[in-house]
């Protein structure tokens, strides 16, 4: 009986459909295809992270999962506000590192003692995830949640016991404290760790130890509208890059049966598989500072608002997300330079998009499929109606027209992806004294996806065409939008602070060390480390003296993260005397390379 009223509707709709005039009719889906809730969290576009724990008071980027509980003691945490920053600076939501690679649970866990309960906070009744669920709900911001995979606390780290352990935690987290909107698998392993005191390197196959599969089910069926952050996706993926930013070429397709969260070819992510098989749009993320937790001598190093501007146009405006970090100072609070540099970002920002012209210009189109996929309605400031062409028509222009001549300096396109994204190239021109010239926006106009933002020297012109060239089946285009920015384009300014000058040295170089010969006996108390491409150093010794058969270690340790953030390293020990200075490697990324570095000062 329950499938009658299913078998009407059904019917109905075959005949609404065989009487719809063939050119209304909307477009065939392309796949790979968005799920609604990608469609939703991509058009969150901005969105903030948080990094907070042991790490924060221990200075340190990847804890070694053995810290005291009671070294976690915020004296100001408010979470009321981080949300009251992040909405400031225009963002949709907030995630928050509720368990690093160390394993300390920012939440009151039934799995574990290794948490906020054992630490002095609140004495030891404080929760951070709940205080920041119940912040956003005030704020009206959605929250998200990262879960380190990798954990370098647990003793059972690498057994079938401890992905119990995580795939429990994983539910615990989902089902206490309200609505996720994203949960975050990093892919990172390093190896090493406490792992209860064992102190040991200990290595999973990172393709299937978790059972990540399991775990997005959890996650669909505990948090439907949720996407789940990987290398892999399946909600969406990383972009190959911590520094922020996507390719020009940005296609939002993986191929699922080849990425997997800890993937080697991670760069390709940068541009998307564009004969990907998985909708998985990508996610730029980067910290506000250098390192992604709090770092006092990081004070100086917060980016410009000139670098936040500029990235928010290669990640948004290249088809993906901003995902900005903020690493919580050890009071608990957002820094206020890093507070007040992104509310000012997202100021130039709207400032810089906020006069669409495009809404009063008329729009003519080469073709199209029909009245209700019309050329007017790319300017009509609703995404869910789109200019289509007819099936077979996969080329085509956009002109508009101003009423009188006009300046424009950034032009907005987007697609209408929940039928898939189609554009492989296209390009703009302005008519001037006559002829079209072409507008050079300094990259690739090839993909266009959700959105994508062109930036380029002020035309001024009674019109713009827009050619789409090349797509993998017809058009299908929701909004266009032009725009004059004011605002001078200045050069984004920050060097990962290779100005600072440090001793100068003279410098032998063997398999596993440098050796820095400083000329005379000089006080050194630091030395900066900035990686190259290859020969990356992981694992550290330093050692210093006043001659080469003299010397004393003065330093060893990890430089954490350093592939996935290839920044300048500091390391500062106890100050003393020395000529010598030996940077010496006891463990390399890939073993056995030479040597290599972008910069190394000793101080
Ligand atoms: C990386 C981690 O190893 C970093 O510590 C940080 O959490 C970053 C967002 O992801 O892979």
């Amino acid at each position: 009986m329950k499938s009658l009223p299913f078998l009407f509707l059904l019917l109905l709709s075959l005949v609404v459909h065989a009487q719809t005039p063939l050119q209304d009719r909307p477009p065939s889906p392309l796949p790979p295809l968005p799920e609604p809730r990608q469609v939703e969290w991509q058009q969150m576009e901005t969105y903030a992270f948080i990094h907070f724990g042991p790490n924060t008071f221990a200075d340190r980027e990847w804890g070694y999962g053995d810290a005291a509980p009671s070294i976690f003691n915020p004296p100001h945490l408010d979470c009321r506000q981080w949300a009251r920053v992040c909405k400031a600076a225009g963002m949709k939501g907030i995630i928050l590192t509720a368990k690093h690679h160390d394993g300390f649970c920012l939440w009151q866990t039934q799995y574990t003692d290794y948490s906020i309960s054992k630490s002095p906070y609140k004495q030891g009744r404080g929760d951070v995830v709940a205080e920041l669920a119940e912040a956003c709900r005030e704020y009206g911001l959605k929250l998200g949640l990262y879960l380190s995979p990798w954990d370098r606390h647990q003793a059972s780290y690498a057994t079938p016991l401890y992905r119990e352990y995580f795939h429990a935690q994983l539910r615990e987290l989902l089902t206490n404290y309200g609505d996720i909107f994203e949960v975050w698998f990093d892919g990172a392993n390093g190896g090493d760790g406490y792992y209860g005191g064992a102190c040991e390197t200990r290595t999973i196959d990172r393709r299937t130890y978790y059972d990540f599969p399991r775990a997005w089910q959890t996650v669909d069926s505990l948090q439907p509208d949720a996407v789940c952050f990987s290398d892999a996706g399946p909600g969406c993926r990383w972009v190959g890059n911590e520094q922020g930013y996507a390719s020009a070429t940005n296609w939002s397709f993986v191929r699922s049966s080849e990425v997997y969260p800890g993937y080697e070819d991670y760069k390709s992510l940068q541009q998307g598989h564009a004969d990907g098989d998985q909708w998985a749009a990508a996610e730029c993320n980067t910290s506000i500072r250098p390192g992604w937790f709090y770092h006092s001598r990081d004070d100086d190093r917060v980016k410009s608002i000139a670098t936040l501007v500029d990235l928010y146009y290669r990640s948004v405006g290249r088809n993906g997300t901003f995902l900005l970090n903020f690493p919580v100072a050890p009071s608990g609070l957002i820094h206020p330079v890093d507070s007040q540099r992104a509310v000012d970002f997202h100021k130039q920002i709207t400032a810089e998009l906020s006069h669409n012209l495009a809404s009063r210009a008329k729009v003519y189109a080469s073709n199209s499929r029909g009245r209700s996929y019309k050329a007017s309605l790319v300017t009509d400031g609703h995404f869910d109606t789109y200019w289509a062409t007819s099936d077979g028509i996969n080329t085509g222009t956009i002109t508009l027209k101003f009423r009188k001549p006009v300046k424009i300096n950034r032009l907005m396109l987007q697609e209408y992806i929940p039928l898939g994204q189609r554009v492989q190239s296209f390009s703009v021109s302005y008519l001037d004294h006559g002829g079209w010239n072409a507008i050079d926006a300094g990259e690739e106009t090839t993909t266009i996806g959700y959105k994508r933002i062109l930036r380029f020297p002020t035309v001024t012109t009674r019109q713009l065409r827009i050619s789409f060239n090349k797509s993998r089946a017809s058009l299908c285009i929701s909004e266009i939008a032009a725009f004059f920015a004011t605002t001078a384009d200045s050069v984004p300014s920050d060097t990962d602070w290779m100005e600072t000058r440090g001793y100068d040295y003279s410098k032998t170089m063997s398999a596993d060390r440098v050796v820095m010969d400083l000329g005379n006996e000089k006080l050194v108390g630091s030395l900066h480390y900035k990686p190259s491409s290859y020969g990356i150093i992981t694992h550290y010794q330093i050692l210093a003296g006043c001659s080469p058969d003299s010397l004393t270690t003065v330093a060893t340790g990890e430089f954490s993260n350093i592939r996935n953030n290839p920044v300048m390293q500091d390391v500062y020990f106890t100050p003393r005397l020395a000529r010598y200075v030996v940077l010496r490697a006891l463990k390399t990324l890939i073993p056995n390379q030479p040597l290599k570095y972008d910069a190394l000062l000793v101080k």
